[in-house]
């Protein structure tokens, strides 16, 4: 069943990493019960209680690595043009040569795990197997619930090599040993010396986005940072939209939407199909169609409550491993924002003693869920298709607390390419640096291109030139605030309102109002927000003179990709400022 191009691979790294033990991965539920018990006895895992969080745990992770590491994120082209401004790169050789020695030996004392795994639904042309090599129980029970994880990997790999290399060592967890490289040419992952979520579960933002993307611009298909879902109007007709906003900016609270009651009375459902990443390909009728190359949610904790995203409550109710939440005497946990009076005699992410005024938080701002997706009551009876579906628009969005109004309207495909490439949002805790800084994150992709930008750029504008009936594209923003920092916007399943106003566009209705940056709503449906026209006016206001300064931070950011930026993004950028000067 084991090709023999895997075998030879396991052998390389188990003689470079010297485990003490090797072990083949099946994805068994047996498997799951004996390496959580060993993950319990070796104080990797911390049982839950096991009536009010059946087949949970808690993971705390070391304090130092609780977070994407940009920094310490390489792009291993054969050339830095490749890679481009927005990554970091090492050349493929220094970055084997500076890594090889970190491997070598790391393993000695530890078992090597290795975990066979399909990213897409089994069976579909969408669908590509990964081999994860890693030393931590840790990551290959997160892996198992992330993933198609075990024999489908070996049946769609039958006797071929067409596999991405993913060799994962926590190492020391030492920083300055830190390092996860992308080799795009020889479809391989290294990543030493962190255990956290996006740097260690390598099927995710490694091969799911920086891999995936270099590939699918060789292949013509896209790989983007999108939640996917669908929405069912009172008709009983279901539109499906991608929304790409930057980490920890919503995607995973849009994708399992609750609809308000004013809404949910005249019909209005959301199914939710992926959280985090969609993989698109032209379909035969001439449409886009995505599929959720993962199998389980690594949600955002804090601000999760039965208010805010109860279909997220419910998913991670059992099964669930938490990483550096609050924990309770009880075996429950706790974070900011859960909307539930904390339990009693908490220790804080780290465990230490923790109470409700102690200043610090409970929770890790960046803590995390992991939950199978089919536990989740919105889940779309489809989400598996191997077809995908097909997607009626995109939504660019992302925290500007000014200047971008709720929702607006892309004129056509390469307007759309433009909203998405002069993306910006305040940074948050997903990664490690300052939160709150306006920085550019073009299709929310930034961390995750796996080359040049102005070369992605060029490859969405190809993309919606080959689909005869493209999506179409809008920008949304539910953080709009006002002179005293407050949301203007209700936010959460109130974002239907918007929706409602895309999906019409969608169908050739919804009245629309010009703006110099697009269509803006005439009106929106507010039935029991307390909001009236003046803040739908607040809402949806586009101030020229912000826009004027917008597009002159925009330019100084493409000036960054020199002369290949493409002409369309230009010619957009151009118009844009034509538009709102004077
Ligand atoms: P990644 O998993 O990092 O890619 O993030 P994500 O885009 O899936 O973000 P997520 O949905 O987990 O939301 C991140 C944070 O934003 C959470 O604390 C949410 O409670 C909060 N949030 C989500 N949607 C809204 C909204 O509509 N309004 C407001 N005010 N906050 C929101
Ligand atoms: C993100 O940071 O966008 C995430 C979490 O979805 S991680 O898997 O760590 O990248
Ligand atoms: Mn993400």
């Amino acid at each position: 069943m084991v090709p023999a191009s895997a075998r030879a691979w396991v052998e390389e790294v188990r003689a470079l990493c010297q485990p003490d033990h090797v072990v083949w991965c099946d994805g068994s539920e047996a498997e799951r019960e004996r390496l959580t018990a060993e993950a319990v006895r070796d104080g990797v895992l911390l049982p839950l209680d096991p009536v009010k969080q059946p087949g949970s745990y808690l993971h705390r992770s070391d304090p130092s690595d609780v977070a994407r590491t940009e920094h310490l994120t390489f792009i291993c082209s054969n050339t830095k043009d490749e890679a481009g401004p927005n990554n970091n790169w090492m050349a493929p050789a220094d970055a084997r040569a500076k890594l090889t020695p970190l491997f070598r030996g790391a393993m000695r004392g530890r078992t090597l795990y290795v975990v066979p795994f399909v990213m897409g639904p089994v069976g579909s042309p969408f669908s590509k197997v990964g081999i994860e090599i890693t030393d931590s129980v840790y990551v290959v029970l997160n892996m198992r619930i992330m993933t198609r994880m075990g024999n489908a990997a070996w049946t769609q790999l039958a006797d071929g090599d067409d596999f991405t290399r993913c060799l994962h060592s926590l190492g020391d967890l030492s920083p300055d040993r830190r390092f996860i490289c992308h080799f795009p040419q020889d479809n391989t992952i290294w990543s030493i010396g962190s255990g956290y979520g996006g740097n260690a579960l390598l099927g995710k933002k490694c091969l799911a986005l920086r891999i995936a993307s270099a590939l699918g611009r060789d292949q013509g298909w896209m790989a983007e940072h999108m939640l996917i879902l669908g929405v069912q109007n009172p008709r009983g007709e279901k539109h499906y939209l991608c929304g790409a906003f930057p980490s920890a900016c919503g995607k995973t609270n849009l994708a399992m939407l609750v609809p308000p009651p004013a809404l949910a009375g005249r019909g209005w459902k959301v199914w939710t199909v992926g959280d985090d990443i969609a993989w698109l390909r032209p379909g035969p009728d001439g449409r886009l169609w995505a599929a959720n190359p993962e199998a389980g949610f690594f949600g955002v904790a804090p601000g999760t409550s039965n208010k805010t995203n109860l279909n997220a409550m419910h998913t991670l109710a059992r099964n669930a491993i938490f990483t550096n939440v609050g924990l309770g005497a009880d075996g429950t946990v706790w974070w900011e924002g859960h909307h539930s009076p904390p339990p009693a005699d908490m220790v804080d992410w780290r465990g230490r003693p923790w109470s409700p005024g102690a200043g610090e938080k409970a929770a890790h701002p960046n803590s995390r869920f992991t939950v199978p997706a089919s536990q989740c009551p919105s889940i779309a009876p489809e989400w598996e298709d191997p077809a995908g579906v097909p997607i009626s628009a995109i939504l660019f969005g992302a925290r500007r607390p000014r200047t971008v109004p709720l929702v607006f309207e892309a004129r056509d495909w390469q307007h759309g390419t433009f909203v998405g490439a002069t993306l910006a949002s305040e940074t948050t805790a997903a990664a490690t640096g300052a939160v709150g800084v306006l920085r550019r994150d073009p299709m929310a992709m930034l961390p995750f291109c796996g080359y040049d930008m102005a070369d992605y750029f060029g490859h969405w504008l190809r993309m919606g030139a080959r689909v005869a009936r493209p999506p179409r594209i809008f920008g949304v923003n539910w953080f709009r605030t006002d002179a005293a920092g407050r949301f203007l916007w209700p936010g959460y399943g109130e974002n239907l309102r918007a929706l409602e106003w895309v999906i019409e566009r969608c169908e050739g209705r919804g009245d629309a109002v010009s703006t110099p940056i697009g269509n803006v709503p005439a009106s929106l449906d507010l039935e029991g927000t307390g909001l009236d026209a003046a803040a739908l006016a607040a809402l949806t206001a586009v101030d020229r003179e912000e826009w004027a300064k917008e597009a002159a931070a925009q330019a100084d950011w493409f000036g960054t990709f020199g002369d290949r930026l493409p002409e369309a993004v230009w010619a957009e950028h151009a118009r844009l400022s034509a538009a709102v000067s004077g």
